[in-house]
């Protein structure tokens, strides 16, 4: 069995695993019932955010696999999420700009750099507010991408950044009404969920 296959059974495995039996007289009806909510709510979560998992199962069914296969499969890693050539890393804790920016280095990725309205309304659909990659604390107002390229298209909230007693890092703030203006400044030192991204 190549690899791609043994991948593929095992995340089968993982999505269709049985309770096991001798386990079983110990759930009772209710417990059963959210277990299985819990199989849908991810299945979901697996169409709604193209993961790999979703572009591997497609290119297995194509008759022939073509090189986007290998590019998949190499950056298909467990818990990023995939959109418009780009994989996407959602946090499941809080912390500082900094140290969230450093987890993403960790990872071979770096915070999110928002490039267009569709890369926008993707992360805003992720309802999460979280630490982007953009950052005025070189100098106060002018405000950079972690690739040091400047901002140009801004989908800032009304009456922000206003610098609020200083805060030099953005966030994308999810809650509010457009999708299209929902970033904030806040102080880098505050803990937030964060999102890096891997151009792919
Ligand atoms: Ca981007
Ligand atoms: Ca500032
Ligand atoms: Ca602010």
């Amino acid at each position: 069995m190549d690899r791609k296959h043994s991948k593929l059974l095992e995340m089968s495995e993982v999505i269709y695993a049985e309770p096991d039996m001798t386990k079983k007289v110990k759930f009772d009806r209710g417990e059963m019932e959210e277990r299985i909510v819990d199989i849908y709510v991810s299945a979901d979560t697996l169409r709604d955010s193209e993961t790999c998992t979703k572009r591997e199962e497609t290119a297995d069914t194509a008759p022939n696999n073509g090189p986007g296969d290998q590019h998949s499969e190499q950056h298909c890693q467990e818990g990023w999420r995939y959109f418009d050539s780009s994989l996407y890393f959602l946090s499941t804790e809080k912390k500082t700009w900094e140290e969230s920016r450093q987890d993403c280095l960790e990872r071979g990725a770096d915070l999110v750099i928002i490039n267009s309205k569709e890369e926008q309304t993707f992360l805003f659909n992720l309802h999460l507010r979280a630490w982007i990659g953009l950052t005025d604390s070189v100098t106060e107002g002018t405000w950079k991408w972690v690739d040091d390229t400047s901002l140009t298209t801004k989908y800032w909230r009304g009456g922000q950044p206003d610098d609020n007693g200083q805060e030099d890092c953005a966030e994308i703030y999810y809650g509010q009404d457009d999708p299209v203006q929902t970033w904030n400044d806040d102080n880098c030192l505050k803990y937030h969920d964060w999102i890096c991204e891997k151009v792919v």
